[in-house]
Order: C-alpha cells, then sequence, then structure tokens
C-alpha cells in the first residue's frame, strides 16, 4: 500500500481512468477521492476544508453507485418488469453517505484510504448535511422503504418533492423552541443528478371547455397558470450493492418565458412576483405532523408533484407500449398517506381526457394501479379540501370527483344501500359546516384496489373507525402491513460495535438475513456475552454523553440508566406524562435520598410544530423540569434530565444505541405504528409502552416478561371516552399525582412565571382526552419495576439480548416483501 502525503502530487494521471471510478481497492478510492478534490472541488488538498473533503469522498463513492444504477435500470427495462411508484410528500432520509458505503462494503476500505491523507471519515460524516425533507415516522418510513425496495431488487421509484428548506432546525432559547430555516442545499449535494431535460407542465386554475367528439362529450382543461416540474435524481443502493432505484424529485421553475408581455412592457415586479409563486411550490417542507395546514399551498405541493410524477410514468410506458391499456401490469402506484390522492383523479383526467379512454376502462386501470397506505387515524389530521377551492385550482379536477363520487353511490344504491348514514359516510364529498369538503381518505380508499394499515391494532380500527362502512361494503380491500426500518442504518451503520458482537456470535449472514438473530436467544444468559454488549453500550452511551454535554451543559454518568423518549413532541405521544412521572420520582427520592434508586438519567428530544402552542409549552416543561432537578443536590447522581434540541435523524443515529430504556407510552388507539420503539429494541433497548401501534407487536416477540406494558388498552380509552370520567376525580384518588399536578399548576417549575402551566394543568384536569391522568398510577408503577430489573444487571442484560434477538421481524425487508406480494405483485430477490 502506498500513502500519499498531504500536498503530494495530483493523482489522476497515475491511475487509469476506469480505476478512478469503479476502483475499490484502497489506492484506487485514494486516487479517486484526489481527483474529485481536485477537478470537481476545485481544491488543492492544503487548502481543503471538511466540506469539501465530503464532497470529493461522496463524489467518489457516487461514482461507485452510479454503474450499478444503469445496469438495474438496463435490467428493468429490457425485462419488461412491472415498477413500483413510491409517491410521497415526504423522504426523511437524513445523511446518505454512510448508507452507500455500507450497502457497498466500502467503509473500511475508505476510511484507510482517507487516513493515509490525513483525513478522518468519520469527522466527514458530520460535514454532511442532514436532508430532513420529512417530518417524522411517516417520511422516514419512505426512506427505509426506499433502501430496503433497493435491496430487494424491486424496480422503484420514489416521487417526492425537492424541498429548499427542510424540517426547520430546532433552537431552544431559554427552554423555548424556535424555528430556524434549514438550508439543506446551500452547499449542494453531491448525491444528486439534475434532470433539466426531464420537465413537465403542470397547470392550475383555468377553465374547462366541452367539445363532442363523435357524439360524445370530451373535455379539455385550459389552466390559467403553468409551473414547471424538474426532476432531480438520487441513486438509492441496495444491501451488497445489487441493484440501484431512483429518488426522483421535482422542484419547481416558473414556466419559460413567463409573461413576457409584461416583461417587455417594463412590469419586471409583475412578472417576478408570478415566478416567485410558481417557485414556491418547492421552497418548504410544511412543518406539521397530524395537524392540518389546511394551506392552499399546501394543496399545490400535492397535485405539483402528483400530476409531474403521473406525466413521468405515463411517458416511460409509452415509451415501450402503444396505449395505456396494460399500465397497470407495468406500474404500481403506492399513496403515502393522502398527500398524493389527488394522484387518482389525474389519472382518470389523463387516461380520459387525454388519451381517449372510456371511463369505465379508465376506472378500472386506475384502480388497479394505486394503493393506500393510512398512517393516522387522529381526525385532525385527516386530509379534507374545500369544494370551492379544488374547483378554482383544479376545475376538472373537481368535476371528476363529482362523477367518481356520483358513480360510486349509485352503484351502492343499485346493490341495495339505503342508510342514509351510511351513504354520508362512504360519500367522497362531506356535507356541513356551511362547506362542502373533499374527503381525501375516502378519494383515495375508493380509487385503490388495495388500502392498509401500519400495524395489526392500526388496521383493526380502520376497519372499526373511519372505513368502517367502506370495509364492510369492501370487506377484502383493507389489509394489514406492519411497518419495519431498515437494519442496515439502525443496527450497521448507527451501531457498528453491535453489530460486530453479533457477527462475532451468529455469523456473517445475520448481515444478510435478521431471522438469525433468533440464535442470539440461546445466550441471553451468557455473562460473558453481557458484558460484551453492556461495555459497547457503556461506549455508546460516554459517546451520547459527549453530546449532550456539548449541546446543553448537562453532564451524565454512562452508567446510569438511560430512558429515552425520542419523537415529534404531541399530546398523543404524551411527553408530559414523561413528565409527570419524572417529577413524582424526583419527590420520591427527595423525601427518601438514602434508598437505593436506579440512577437514571431521562433524555427528551423532539420537535414541536410551530404552530402548536401546547407541545411547545410541554418542551418548556421539560426543560423546566430539567433545570430544577439537574441544579438539585440531593438527586445528583440519581436523577438528570435532558432536552436534546434539534432532533433528527443523525442525532437519533447516536441516541438509540445508547439508550436502555424505549418510551413508548402513547394513549392506546392514537399511535397508528412507531418505528422508533423497532429502532430502540433491536439496540437493546427495553420498551416501557402501552399497548398501541406496533407495540402490541413488539410484546408478542419479545414475550411479556422483556417488556413493561401498562395503561388503558385501546378499547378502555374509547370507553373513557363515551363515560365521560372526570380526571379531577382520577387526580384526587392519587395523593402522588394530586402532588405532582399541583407543584406544576403552582409554578415549582416555573418560579420566574408562576403561572405558565396553570392552564395546561387546568387543562388536564377537565377535559384530559389523552388520558395522561388515568394512566398515570400504572406508569409510575411500571417505572419501578424497570427500576427492580436494572438494579439485577443479569436480569436486565438477559432482557436485551431478547430484545436484540426477537425483533428480526421488524426488518423494512420484511415489510416491502409483503407489500410486493400482496399489493404491487412483483417479486422480490430471494435472501443471499
Ligand atoms: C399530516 C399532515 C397534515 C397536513 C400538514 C402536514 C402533514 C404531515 C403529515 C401528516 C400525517 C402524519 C401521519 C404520520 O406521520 N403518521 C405516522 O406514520 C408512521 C409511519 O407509518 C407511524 O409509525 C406513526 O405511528 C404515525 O404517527
Amino acid at each position: 500500500m502506498t500513502t500519499q502525503q498531504p500536498g503530494a502530487a495530483l493523482p489522476a494521471a497515475a491511475q487509469p481512468d476506469d480505476d478512478l471510478r469503479t476502483g475499490n481497492s484502497v489506492e484506487a478510492l485514494r486516487g479517486a477521492v484526489m481527483a474529485k478534490l481536485a477537478y470537481a472541488v476545485g481544491k488543492v488538498q492544503a487548502d481543503a476544508s471538511d466540506r469539501d473533503w465530503f464532497l470529493a469522498t461522496a463524489l467518489a463513492v457516487r461514482d461507485r453507485v452510479v454503474q450499478g444504477w444503469q445496469r438495474s435500470y438496463h435490467t428493468t427495462n429490457t425485462g419488461g418488469t412491472k415498477r413500483v411508484y413510491y409517491m410521497s410528500l415526504e423522504f426523511l432520509i437524513g445523511r446518505l453517505m454512510f448508507d452507500a458505503l455500507t450497502n457497498l462494503g466500502l467503509t473500511d476500505t475508505m476510511r484507510e484510504a482517507l487516513s493515509g491523507l490525513g483525513v478522518d471519515l468519520d469527522k466527514l460524516r458530520e460535514v454532511e448535511p442532514d436532508a430532513a425533507l420529512g417530518n417524522g415516522g411517516l417520511g422516514r418510513l419512505a426512506a427505509c422503504f426506499m433502501e430496503s425496495m433497493a435491496t430487494l431488487a424491486v424496480p422503484a421509484y420514489g416521487y417526492g418533492i425537492r424541498y429548499e428548506n427542510g424540517l426547520f432546525r430546532q433552537v431552544v432559547k431559554d427552554g423555548w423552541q424556535q424555528e430556524y430555516p434549514e438550508n439543506w442545499l446551500s452547499f449542494g449535494n453531491p448525491w444528486e443528478f439534475a434532470r433539466p431535460e426531464i420537465a413537465y407542465d403542470i397547470g392550475f386554475g383555468g377553465h374547462v371547455e366541452t367539445h363532442q367528439v363523435d357524439g360524445a362529450p370530451r373535455y379539455e382543461w385550459f389552466p390559467s397558470e403553468t409551473v414547471e416540474a424538474v426532476a432531480y435524481d438520487t441513486p438509492v443502493v441496495g444491501w451488497r450493492g445489487h441493484h440501484v432505484n431512483t429518488l426522483r424529485l421535482w422542484s419547481a421553475r416558473a414556466g419559460d418565458p413567463l409573461r413576457l408581455d409584461a416583461f417587455n412592457e417594463g412590469d419586471h415586479v409583475g412578472a417576478m412576483a408570478d415566478r416567485v409563486k410558481a417557485e414556491a411550490i418547492s421552497k418548504v417542507l410544511y412543518p406539521s405532523d397530524a395537524t392540518p395546514a389546511g394551506q392552499e399551498l399546501r394543496l399545490r405541493q400535492e397535485y405539483f408533484f402528483a400530476a409531474a410524477s403521473l406525466q413521468d410514468l405515463v411517458r416511460r410506458h409509452l415509451k415501450k407500449y402503444p396505449d395505456l391499456s396494460n399500465l397497470a401490469d407495468q406500474a404500481a402506484i403506492q399513496l403515502n398517506d393522502t398527500h398524493p390522492a389527488i394522484a387518482v383523479v389525474e389519472l382518470m383526467r389523463l387516461l380520459v381526457d387525454l388519451h381517449g379512454m372510456a371511463w369505465d376502462d379508465a376506472w378500472r386501470i386506475t384502480q388497479a394501479t394505486f394503493g393506500y397506505t393510512n398512517h393516522t387515524l387522529l381526525p385532525e389530521a385527516l386530509e379534507t379540501w374545500p369544494v370551492p377551492l379544488m374547483e378554482r385550482m383544479l376545475p376538472r379536477h373537481m368535476q371528476i370527483i363529482y362523477l367518481v363520487n356520483a358513480l360510486h353511490l349509485d352503484k351502492l344504491r343499485a346493490e341495495g344501500h339505503s342508510d342514509v348514514d351510511v351513504m354520508r359516510s362512504v360519500s367522497i364529498i362531506a356535507e356541513g359546516w356551511g362547506q362542502q369538503r373533499v374527503k381525501m381518505g375516502t378519494l383515495a380508499f375508493i380509487g385503490s384496489h388495495r388500502i392498509n394499515g401500519v400495524s395489526a391494532l392500526h388496521t383493526d380500527l380502520m376497519r372499526q373507525t373511519v372505513f368502517r362502512d367502506l370495509n364492510a361494503i369492501y370487506p377484502d380491500r383493507i389489509n394489514n402491513k406492519t411497518n419495519g426500518i431498515t437494519f442496515r442504518r439502525w443496527l450497521m451503520e448507527a451501531n457498528p460495535a453491535l453489530t460486530a458482537i453479533l457477527v462475532d456470535v451468529l455469523g456473517k449472514a445475520v448481515l444478510d438475513d435478521p431471522s438469525h438473530l433468533e440464535k442470539l436467544a440461546q445466550h441471553a444468559g451468557d455473562p460473558a456475552l453481557q458484558a460484551r454488549l453492556k461495555a459497547a453500550k457503556r461506549d455508546n452511551k460516554a459517546t451520547l454523553g459527549g453530546i449532550i454535554a456539548a449541546r446543553t451543559g448537562i453532564q451524565v454518568d454512562p452508567d446510569a440508566m438511560f430512558d429515552i423518549q425520542i419523537k415529534r413532541i404531541h399530546e398523543y405521544k404524551r411527553q408530559h406524562l414523561n413528565l409527570l412521572e419524572t417529577i413524582a420520582l424526583y419527590n420520591a427520592i427527595r423525601a427518601e435520598p438514602w434508598r437505593d434508586w436506579a440512577p437514571r438519567v431521562k433524555v427528551f428530544a423532539g420537535k414541536a410544530a410551530a404552530s402548536y402552542h401546547t407541545a411547545k409549552l410541554i418542551i418548556k416543561l421539560a426543560n423546566d423540569v430539567a433545570r430544577v432537578v439537574n441544579d438539585d443536590p440531593t438527586v445528583r447522581g440519581k436523577l438528570k434530565v435532558v432536552f436534546l434540541p434539534n432532533y433528527n435523524v443523525s442525532l437519533a443515529e447516536r441516541i438509540i444505541p445508547a439508550a436502555d430504556l424505549s418510551e413508548q407510552i402513547s394513549t392506546a388507539g392514537m399511535e397508528a405504528s412507531g418505528t422508533g420503539n423497532m429502532k430502540l429494541a433491536l439496540n437493546g433497548a427495553l420498551t416501557i409502552g402501552t399497548l398501541d401501534g406496533a407495540n402490541v407487536e413488539i410484546k408478542e416477540r419479545v414475550g411479556d416478561d422483556n417488556i413493561f406494558i401498562f395503561g388503558l388498552t385501546a378499547e378502555e380509552v374509547a370507553a373513557r371516552h363515551r363515560s365521560g370520567l372526570s380526571a379531577r376525580e382520577t387526580i384526587a384518588n392519587s395523593p402522588r399525582l394530586a402532588e405532582v399536578m399541583e407543584a406544576v399548576s403552582s409554578g415549582v417549575f416555573s418560579p420566574d412565571d408562576t403561572d405558565r402551566y396553570r392552564d395546561f394543568a387546568n387543562a388536564l384536569r377537565d377535559h384530559d382526552h389523552f388520558l395522561v391522568t388515568a394512566d398515570f398510577d400504572d406508569y409510575y408503577a411500571a417505572q419501578r419495576r424497570v427500576d427492580a430489573l436494572w438494579r439485577d444487571q443479569a436480569a436486565w442484560w438477559r432482557a436485551s439480548i431478547m430484545n436484540t434477538a426477537r425483533v428480526g421481524w421488524f426488518s423494512s425487508d420484511r415489510t416491502i416483501g409483503e407489500y410486493a406480494r400482496d399489493i404491487w405483485d412483483v417479486p422480490v430477490r430471494a435472501a443471499e
């Protein structure tokens, strides 16, 4: 091996071109990075910053992805295989360098190549911007699915929007969340390929004209405004680099020439204002999850990317086939929630208006092509759009929606359905509140051949609640697809120490097939294995401790239990339940400081929607509680509380491998699945949780002894809601809870503003919709069982090992395999 010194002569000429592009030896990679630094970044080594080195490295890695990309494209095209189109308004992909390196098997080689140049790969890792083109679970799921589809060689495109600004950067000032723009593209994006030649016109507004063609009406839409959608492609490489798919994100560009008349007449300002309006479509991700945005811009985003994606896939189809009659044999389109549901209507418009297909044929093809995944049952998150807005922005689509709805209701009437309430519930149009609205969930349901939920419980609840009547009519359409996570990122990349131990104990095959994890259960009681795992976890905790100290100034002890709640801040996720328990524990320790307390570090991280006042107040409460607890010498060494700001995918990759306890404490029936629960269990954290979402299935797999379940069931929650039981009574019956509520309410944690939490506490007393008070005592008791197990470290580590061993099923490869078989009807590559 030759070692290049920094500042050595440029190497490009020393190696043949193809070696620089595809060679995988240490020397080839080093030469490739140096050539990229010189000729793509335009820097000499002596002047190169970490960011320059990151760009050079990423570009060298990208070259190694491209060949497989072209090969995959060619194989799919010539083979005539069906493609999957995953349409999602969110892709929370995070950093990509280690995804590519891991899946190409080049991490160690690249580390060595760079170290010969005096460059530290792990430092470069931190320089890559975290692509946060999503809010939370739904967006991260889309990213995991993209990786698994590539791994399983399912030919797929992800379609979404290339937001210039991802999810806001969270700064915590005096305990309050502040939002700052996150311009992840400001230093360039080495992973993407701009495709300015792949651009489609997307219309908005205008009017519809009717013509007679052969005695039948034909409709033509004349939009008043046109925006161009331009493609940007990011290759997504699967495990071992066998297959590479494309994430195609659309960027909005003002149609060209834009109001040239106005420009020539001197109205530059007016013409530019139109340009700004057009390009606003891809400027920013809507930062709310599960709270309605209700903005016109949001609907423009939805139609923009749905229409661009459909034009793209229709064009691809027509390059190969004479017409669209076999579209459903060649394309499966998955709607990630209702955000792209307008695509159902757009496809009908393309088939009927533009391609002259008969309505019934078009509808059959549309239904056979689409599948719809529901990700939430929270009523406030179910999308509806006002009919007048739809009529103004998408006049032809509104006509089509009316016709789809009329035919759908007529058919039901013809089949004998007549109940007014049923007809109202299955209608796409909601009446009431003085305004008609389009129910996007109903539209997506009617337009799809399969509708799925994301955990067994969630799917059952879908059948019983929002889609009860539709399910009764179409009983075979709803099916369950329990979520999963990609083990490449959430085990191999995030936790190399654990991965190394697993490979050592179980063999390399565990990297290809997570079912091998099960064999670990045989060793759960092995003291040597326990000691190794404990040492690895301690290192991960020390690393996280460094991050905590750097970001918050709080010192934590890596030997304490790391108790972790990381997710969006939302009342249904009940971070405030955790905080109330923290206060109760704090009180208990102060009352009896001499007792043998299990030392804990409670870590909270997550963002609140900018407009969600209560969620922001919960962040403030976490910081207020942290200040009081951490400053109190009585609990020193026993309890610490940390709110870690700016939670994102990269921070998750640091926190999850360091977790001992995973908080999954949503009100039962409200968390559709959760996926953080799977990541934490895989990394050996024990779950304390309610019987909600995928927790139920985690419990079934890890066993009752290795999980801490508490609280009301979904059924009991529903019954409580019906009974209207008062929280005041519940609080009065629990002296512990009463003391905590009084402390919060009276300002013990907010001496600078004693009224800060008064309304918040009163709201819990008056209408505790999320049943925080009802579950409090059981939660407190479950936490004490956690303490007891922690004190028996051999038993704790046995349970931890059982968690890692038993959650292989939650691999997103398994989930994608099920979608491929039950919804898309496409084959998958067999495991190695
Ligand atoms: C709704 C809205 C409303 C309009 C503004 C923007 C916006 C963005 C997202 C949503 C829907 C949020 C639904 C969601 O994220 N669901 C989560 O999906 C995860 C993956 O299936 C699942 O694990 C979580 O339990 C579920 O909350």
